[in-house]
């Protein structure tokens, strides 16, 4: 109910709205509309009332609790079911374990802090309090399990386009899991699964944001950045939650029904890594060459000097 009432509130845009309004649209009593009122002022709102007038907000703060989340959230399933945690290991974990539980496809995780984030190859995400996104997203696919990496790739293409959606800023995509703005990273996608040789039981896309960060740890300062460094100043974490988990739905959609195909196209148009001389890490050994484009399975096809395609299944690319 009160992520109703934010999002009456929020609908109006700083304008007044009625005790009596409220009371009809939540279908509770005044006292009860007064009740969640104050919990929003705890939870860190400006609110203004006014006799005869009303309510309306002065101050949002950048939460991103279930009813920020959800208040104006366009999804029929993607982050219906929203588990909000303040300070967490990793959202993956917490993820892996309601799949386990068989909780509803499309439920989120997020949470303000990771003290565990991770990344690929049991690396470390940087994941500061209150400042960037750290959501794991449960899917349950119908799709054989080797097809699972195509999502890390639609994931991809929804935050590009939720992140512009959100912000007018265009970034880029690094095979196969990054995404740049203006060369550094602001986005990592980790994607794990749940699955018999032949069956997925689910999909954990993790996705890390840099929102509002202005600096990071000496390890990362030169590759990383932030949605706010570039705009020069805060961005809602809700609102870009919220844009991309709607261009997420869509594109789901469009795979489950025509399969890959318009997804890589869209892919490809971000791509920064496609068209270029690349050396591609992987874990037997680094290979330089051209990098020509991705299969439908999502993987890179890499053309190294003497003519060889290598194809890479994961690896770390530098330009
Ligand atoms: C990734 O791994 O880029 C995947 C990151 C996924 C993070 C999300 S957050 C929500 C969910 N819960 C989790 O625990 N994880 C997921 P990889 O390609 O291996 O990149 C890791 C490398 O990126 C590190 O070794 C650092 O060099 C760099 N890095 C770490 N934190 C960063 C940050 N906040 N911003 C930019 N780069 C970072």
């Amino acid at each position: 109910m009160r992520s109703e009432l934010l999002q009456m509130l929020l609908d109006h845009q700083g304008n007044f709205v009625s005790g009596e309004a409220i009371s009809q649209h939540l279908g509770c009593s005044r006292t009860a509309v007064w009740k969640h009122i104050e919990e929003l002022r705890k939870a860190g709102y400006k609110l203004e009332a006014a006799p005869r007038k009303g309510y309306r907000i002065i101050h949002q703060p950048n939460l991103l609790t279930e009813n920020e989340i959800k208040a104006g959230l366009k999804t029929n399933y993607i982050g219906k079911h929203v588990v909000y945690e303040k300070s967490v290991s990793s959202t993956q974990e917490i993820a892996h374990r309601l799949a386990r539980e068989k909780v509803a496809e499309g439920t989120i995780v997020v949470a303000d802090e990771q003290v565990g984030g991770k990344g690929r190859l049991g690396r470390a995400w940087f994941s500061p309090i209150g400042t960037g996104i750290w959501m794991s997203m449960i899917l349950k696919p119908k799709i054989p399990p080797q097809r699972a990496p195509q999502l890390t790739l639609l994931a991809a293409v929804a935050v590009i386009r939720g992140i512009h959606a959100a912000t007018g800023l265009h970034c880029d995509i690094k095979w196969p899991n990054d995404i740049l703005l203006k060369g550094k990273k602001l986005v990592g996608i980790l994607t794990e699964m749940q699955a018999d040789p032949d069956q997925i039981h689910s999909v954990i896309i993790g996705i890390g944001i840099n929102v509002n960060q202005k600096n990071f740890p000496d390890e990362i300062k030169e590759i990383a950045t932030s949605l706010s460094l570039e705009k020069g100043e805060d961005v809602n974490r809700a609102l870009v939650m919220q844009s991309i988990m709607a261009e997420f739905e869509q594109l789901y959609e469009l795979f489950l029904k025509d399969g890959f195909l318009p997804i890589k196209q869209m892919w490809e148009a971000h791509a920064t890594t496609i068209g270029r001389r690349i050396t591609a890490r992987t874990v037997s050994g680094a290979i330089e060459g051209f990098a020509k484009g991705i299969t439908e399975d999502g993987v890179l096809l890499l053309e190294d000097d003497f003519g060889t395609i290598h194809k890479i299944y994961s690896a770390d690319i530098d330009f």
